[in-house]
């Protein structure tokens, strides 16, 4: 393939860097709420003020245009935008967006614009229950036109949702992101609203004759069979199909994998025929958001590895899946496995399920906690990470045919590490959270090298 057409890009969130949590009218939004709520993030901290973004994104944009990629993801807010939630537009939200994009479009750079990276509007959440509610998608959708309205004259490429499992089973399984709620039923409900969402979205895009491209970024993280038995390569697909395919099989196929049918009974949602009829066949592109692997196992693993009985989050006895790791992994300062391998295997396993739909790596990056400049700069364990990642998925682009469009590193800069808060640090750039100095990092250096020998390949 011609190495061109692959955008090697940086992601980033709305509520993880842009802080003005009161600026301009905005309005809040679930995650305001919640890291104000004592004792939910690490050393209580909160995004109010974050990288500062919405006033320094003039820096950052030089610093993207520096590192050398052709695509940056980023988010925007919802409740900069309609504060309610649905309803009052607010210009100045429409105005900050229109200079990031004309910015980015000034300097070459390819925006691809999430809608939703978790970030609800507050007044959804308290008046209508957020996600647990149709409404919200019907919501969702007003609010996607008027992002297409305002910005789809220069932006093409465009992803719904952020990792919806997190909001299914982070958010309303295991209560730790916002907003808050545990039940082993409504991360399916909340599920179920979330593709619906995706789908009147994706509608209004296409009926408006829109140029380009809507797609959703979903995350999974690789299962390997323990053994090569029928009954752990079996644990193995379950798990992949509760976790990626949960989220992208009725987007393709109009329905939910058939082992949550079988497993999850009625607690499992069903689409009517017009619902499965808008949501096959609505994402022209599928995200892929890859951070880590684990091994699947139809029995509990006692001595043959780590557990990891965590990592399916509150959905995990529904799977009847047991995971387990290789003590000789190594681990990031967040302890999730670094596992290159898994990447191109996950890839290939979405090419094969999906029948070659494009996918793009959405995001994958690492943690390495470290608070003190001198010393965080040279994080050439990030390096090397990035390094044998991307190596992976190369391999998967040019040896297996894997129709894999692009790679996003995540992230840009340190930012809100959601309920870690500033503890963990993600990016590729250093930043000071006390002058706001931004700091590019031996990663940044590496990356922008590899970019470099790609394209000259
Ligand atoms: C992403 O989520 C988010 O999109 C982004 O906003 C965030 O900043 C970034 O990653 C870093 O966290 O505990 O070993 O079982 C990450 C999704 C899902 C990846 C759960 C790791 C569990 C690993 N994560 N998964 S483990």
């Amino acid at each position: 393939m011609n190495q061109k057409d692959f955008t090697w890009g940086v992601a980033t969130a709305a509520h993880q860097i842009e802080g003005a949590w009161l600026a301009d009218g905005k309005g809040l939004n679930i995650w305001d709420a919640f890291s104000h709520t004592p004792g939910k993030i690490t050393n209580g901290d909160t995004a109010d003020v974050a990288c500062d973004h919405y006033h320094r994104y003039q820096e950052d944009i030089e610093l993207i245009e520096q590192l050398g990629v052709s695509g940056y993801r980023f988010s925007i807010s919802w409740s900069r935008i309609l504060p309610q939630g649905r309803g009052e537009v607010n210009q100045a939200g429409i105005d900050f967006y229109n200079r990031l994009i004309d910015g980015l479009l000034a300097k070459g750079i390819t925006p691809f614009v999430t809608l939703y990276h978790w970030d609800l509007p507050l007044t959804l959440q308290l008046e209508d229950d957020g996600w647990l509610n149709y409404s919200t998608a019907e919501a969702f959708a007003e609010y996607a036109q008027v992002c297409f309205r305002a910005f789809g004259d220069r932006v093409t490429q465009w992803m719904t949702f952020n990792e919806s499992w997190c909001t299914a089973v982070l958010g309303h399984g295991m209560g730790v992101f916002a907003p808050g709620r545990s039940s082993v039923t409504e991360p399916y409900l909340v599920a179920h609203n979330l593709m619906l969402a995706h789908g009147l979205a994706a509608k209004a895009f296409r009926e408006g004759g829109y140029a380009g491209q809507i797609g959703i970024a979903n995350n999974c993280d690789f299962r390997e069979p323990l053994t090569d038995s029928a009954e752990d390569q079996a644990a193995a697909q379950e798990a992949l199909e509760f976790f990626y395919g949960w989220f992208t099989d009725p987007l393709v196929f109009g329905d939910y994998p058939a082992i949550m049918r079988e497993r999850v009974g009625d607690r499992l949602p069903r689409f009517t025929a017009e619902q499965s009829d808008l949501l096959k066949g609505s994402a022209d592109f599928l995200g892929l958001n890859h951070y880590t692997t684990h091994y699947a196992s139809r029995r509990p693993v006692d001595e043959n590895g780590v557990a990891a009985e965590n990592g399916n989050g509150g959905m995990d006895t529904d799977q009847c899946v047991h995971l387990s790791a290789d003590p000789k992994w190594p681990t990031t300062s967040m302890g999730w496995y670094v596992v290159p391998w898994g990447l191109r295997k996950m890839l290939n396993w979405i090419e094969q399920r999906y029948n070659g739909l494009p996918v793009y790596v959405t995001e994958n990056g690492c943690s390495v906690a470290d608070n003190d400049p001198a010393s965080a700069v040279g994080d050439h364990f990030r390096a090397d990470f990035i390094e044998r990642y991307t190596a992976e998925l190369k391999q998967a682009r040019d040896e297996d045919g894997v129709n894999v469009k692009g790679y996003f590193c995540w992230t840009l800069m340190d930012n809100f590490e959601w309920t870690r808060g500033y503890d963990m640090r993600f990016g590729l750039i250093f930043c000071d959270f006390n002058t706001q100095e931004r700091i590019p990092k031996a990663s940044y250096h590496a990356y922008q090298k590899l970019i470099e020998r790609d394209l000259a390949q």
